[in-house]
């Protein structure tokens, strides 16, 4: 059974039947909501690995074990009861861009769409560590959800381990709520961690228990998952916090199939937003000419140290064929290169986007 290739794509560009099931549950951001500092619930990007876990709020217990002088076991009611914080965050996939890698690694077909802003609302972690009462042996965390799959051949819980200085952050939030509501149940009903920085794999769903351990986790996720492999075998290195990465408002309207955009000449006011897990973003550059040139555009204030940061610049819209980029720096220098280096599993792409453009009275 050969698919049928649109015409100007060879057979190996393709989507497998395995990636397009992936595509089709885990959705991206539509980019027009880069309009909004804070996405709607909807709008937000998903990734599951696994199912959506039917979680019963009523018999819930958040187990808090391992390296303690005190295990807590906490209802939701106790979770509530404590001081509430709320907070914007970006998170973003680690695989965000995997798709533009060529070739490309086999797994959700990012393009550049798996990203969102929410305003997570729940209680910080660190108090809580704290009343139970870290143990001088406790090295990390381990976050570990209800959900249960299987991944790489090997049965298992979605869970992944932070070092406990992260763990214990003083922006790492237990959320409850999600944009002033409950948690949708695609993105953690209950309770979900949030570690701000991170990229997304960290902010672990449907949580249901933080042990502390004397050692560093050998899981799945920690130890095969989430590693930057250049080649396979190789020991790899821990994927972390976000590289810095800058998206634009697609401008003007989209042509229906090649979502190229389509605008009429004159002023255009090109907006966009840009974060880093590593530092605040400093500078963003736009080029309307695939980056050949670049100016520098407007920065607002940031919405928060922990969500990205809206840009703006003015542009005469000339008639003619573009390519619209835009390229972060934050304030710990690194900047968003031309291409990323490929690694096998095809994490922390944060190549310059590339936007088609005509304009066309
Ligand atoms: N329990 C659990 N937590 C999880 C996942 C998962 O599959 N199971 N996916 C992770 C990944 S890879 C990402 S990118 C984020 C996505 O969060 P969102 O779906 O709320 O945007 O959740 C993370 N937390
Ligand atoms: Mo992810």
């Amino acid at each position: 059974m050969d698919p049928v290739a649109p015409s100007g794509t060879v057979a190996s560009d393709l989507i497998t039947p395995e990636e397009l099931r992936l595509a089709a549950r885990n959705h991206g951001c539509p980019l027009e909501a880069l309009r909004e500092p804070i996405t709607p619930a909807g709008l937000h990007y998903l990734l599951i690995h696994y199912d959506i876990p039917a979680v019963d709020s009523e018999t819930f217990r958040l187990e808090i074990a391992g390296e303690v002088a005190r295990p807590l076991s906490l209802t939701l009611d106790d979770l509530r009861a404590r001081p509430r914080v709320t907070l914007p965050v970006t998170f973003e996939c680690a695989g965000n861009g995997r798709a533009l890698l060529a070739p490309r690694p086999v797994s959700q077909p990012w393009l550049t769409e798996a990203v969102g802003t929410a305003e997570w609302g729940g209680t910080l972690l660190r108090p809580l560590l704290e009343e139970a009462g870290v143990g001088d042996r406790a090295v990390e965390a381990l976050f570990t959800g209800l959900d249960r799959g299987v991944e790489g051949g090997t049965h298992q819980a979605y869970e992944r381990s932070l070092p406990l200085a992260e763990a214990l952050g003083q922006d790492v939030l237990l959320a409850y709520e999600m944009n002033g509501g409950p948690l949708p149940a695609q993105h953690g009903f209950p309770l979900r961690l949030v570690v701000p920085g991170w990229y997304g794999m960290t902010n672990v769903k449907w949580l249901g228990s933080v042990t502390l351990l004397d050692e560093p986790f050998g899981g799945y996720q920690n130890a095969v998952a989430y590693r930057r492999y250049d080649v396979a075998g190789e020991p790899g290195e821990p994927v972390t916090r976000m590289m810095p990465r800058s998206l634009m408002v697609p401008p003007g309207v989209p042509d229906f199939m090649s979502r190229e955009r389509v605008l009429e000449p004159g002023p255009v006011e090109l907006r966009g937003r840009a974060w880093s897990g590593w530092g605040e973003v400093e500078r963003v550059e736009v080029s309307v000419d695939g980056g050949a040139t670049f100016a520098d555009a407007v920065l607002e204030e940031p919405l928060s140290a922990t969500a990205w940061r809206g840009w703006r610049l003015d542009w005469d819209a000339v008639t003619g064929s573009h390519e619209l980029c835009s390229r972060a720096t934050d304030s710990a220098g690194n900047t968003q290169p031309t291409a990323a280096p490929w690694n096998l599993k095809g994490y922390a792409n944060n190549a310059v986007e590339r936007i088609p453009a005509t304009v066309d009275a």
